[in-house]
């Protein structure tokens, strides 16, 4: 079928802010799913960039239609893939350009869901926005000021949907969103308290950034575990293998702490030692077997009794997960925005684990690998920029494993704990006297 034929009759139901890869391989193909499944036409999906016109420019003149290819290598390690053209993309604002559109898109009466990919920065509340409710920059900007147009027409709530890889997503959003309309109108925060519903949610599905943006590539694997709270209906993301679950804590704690913990630690690992991808850093037998100790010894023991999984299984799959040849997932892409990834990815764990009084010897080398990651250049003498939000703060503290500990915005109280600065320093010592190798081998 053409894309217009496919398009033919699907209406808009979905705002999606943050059009990157990771929507385009997991909200949107499930999305259309749930409408084949149910015959419903009503969850198209209106995406929004909040920063480049890139993504629209290259799916215009296909429609907004899109590739997904799921890769990765059967038993005999010969490539697999599944394509599908994916049409319930209907359109693309971008933000910048017309910022006026996209809060009319949240205030449309037919929009009954505000799904979110923003990354873990696309959080922070940027004041200047409390004073331009008609070109607002930041998602917390367009949520409240489009929520605002949405309550003065006199329309219904809407569910506010973070996909995005924070503890307690949609509870995190939500104190976000109250406490910015608060700034704004008094009425406007009790609104959204009352009517808006913030469902958590937890996203697993590995997607790379790829330059070829009319083509997402992913791992064929996929999971997702939704609060049913939702203020407007939604789509049943059944039919693509979403669960709704009453309580999405369990299963946000076993995937940041397993999945994006061990997922850091072979980022800064790697960049350092010079292995460029995920699955080339995980072939090395040393990280290997160093990434399964980690999560055996010493992130899981936080998570029996607390989920219902089998986490020897999880584990297992999930280095194979990582050793998918097709992705070319790259440790300096992971390697980004640490300051705010790493709180939520490893130091809840590390929390846990002292507070059972328990070793935490390769938490602490994967912290140190993050340090020593922040000089800014590798084993072989090869530069590359720290992308990260701090990045001026964090250059500004120097080399002395005390001082970078003690960086409370990351760290909080544990800059203080010598149970945990002591086997940090040890571990950033052996990093820069011995080199990542000696330092795993060691580990
Ligand atoms: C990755 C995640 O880039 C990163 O920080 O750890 O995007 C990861 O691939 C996904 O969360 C997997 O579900």
């Amino acid at each position: 079928m053409s894309a217009r034929a496919d398009k033919a009759g699907l209406r808009p139901g979905i705002v999606h802010l943050g059009l990157g890869a990771f929507a385009r391989a997991h909200l949107i193909p499930a999305t259309e799913a749930a409408m084949a499944a149910t015959g419903e036409r009503d969850w198209g999906v209106l995406g929004v960039s909040l920063r480049h016109a890139d993504v629209r420019d290259a799916l215009a003149p296909h429609g907004f239609d899109y590739t997904l290819s799921l890769r990765d290598a059967d038993e005999e390690g010969r490539p697999r893939e599944r394509r599908q053209t994916v049409h319930s993309l209907l359109g693309v604002l971008v933000a910048p350009e017309d910022p006026r559109a996209v809060l009319e898109a949240i205030a449309a009466p037919a929009t009954r869901i505000v799904s979110l990919t923003v990354t873990e920065k696309g959080y922070r509340p940027e004041p200047a926005d409390l004073t331009r409710p008609d070109a607002p920059r930041s998602t917390l900007g367009f949520l409240v000021h489009g929520l605002a147009l949405r309550r003065a027409r006199g329309l219904g709530p809407v569910t506010l949907l973070s996909c995005d890889n924070l503890a307690s997503n949609g509870r995190t959003l939500r104190g976000l969103a109250i406490a910015f309309a608060h700034e704004v109108d008094a009425a406007l925060a009790v609104w959204i308290e009352r009517e808006c519903r913030f469902p958590n949610s937890m996203v697993d599905r590995i997607v790379p950034k790829s330059d070829d943006l009319a083509v997402v590539t992913a791992e064929p694997f996929f999971d997702w575990a939704i609060e049913d709270d939702f203020a407007a209906g939604r789509p049943d993301w059944t039919a693509y293998g979403a669960r709704f679950v009453p309580d999405a804590a369990p299963y946000e704690h076993l995937k940041l702490r397993m999945v994006n913990g061990s997922h850091s630690a072979i980022a800064y690992l790697g960049v350092m030692a010079g292995w460029p991808t995920v699955d080339r850093a995980i072939a090395e037998p040393v990280l290997r077997r160093f990434v399964e100790a980690l999560m055996r010894e010493e992130i899981e023991p936080t998570l029996a009794g607390r989920v219902d999984a089998d986490l020897a299984d999880y584990r297992a799959r999930l280095i194979e997960r990582f050793a998918n040849p097709a992705l070319a997932h790259r440790t300096l892409q992971i390697a980004m925005d640490g300051s705010q990834k790493i709180p939520q990815r490893w130091l809840g764990t590390v929390r846990d684990r002292l507070a059972a009084g328990a070793k935490i010897d390769r938490l602490a080398l994967a912290v140190a690998a993050w340090l020593h990651f922040l000089r800014g250049v590798d084993e072989a003498g090869q530069r590359y920029a720290i992308d990260d939000p701090l990045a001026g703060a964090l250059a500004a503290l120097g080399d002395d494993p005390q001082a970078l500990c003690g960086f409370a915005p990351v760290f909080g109280e544990l800059g203080r704990e010598p149970r945990f600065v002591a086997p940090v320093a040890k571990a950033l010592e052996s990093l820069r006297t011995n080199g990542v190798r000696a330092a795993l081998e060691a580990a």
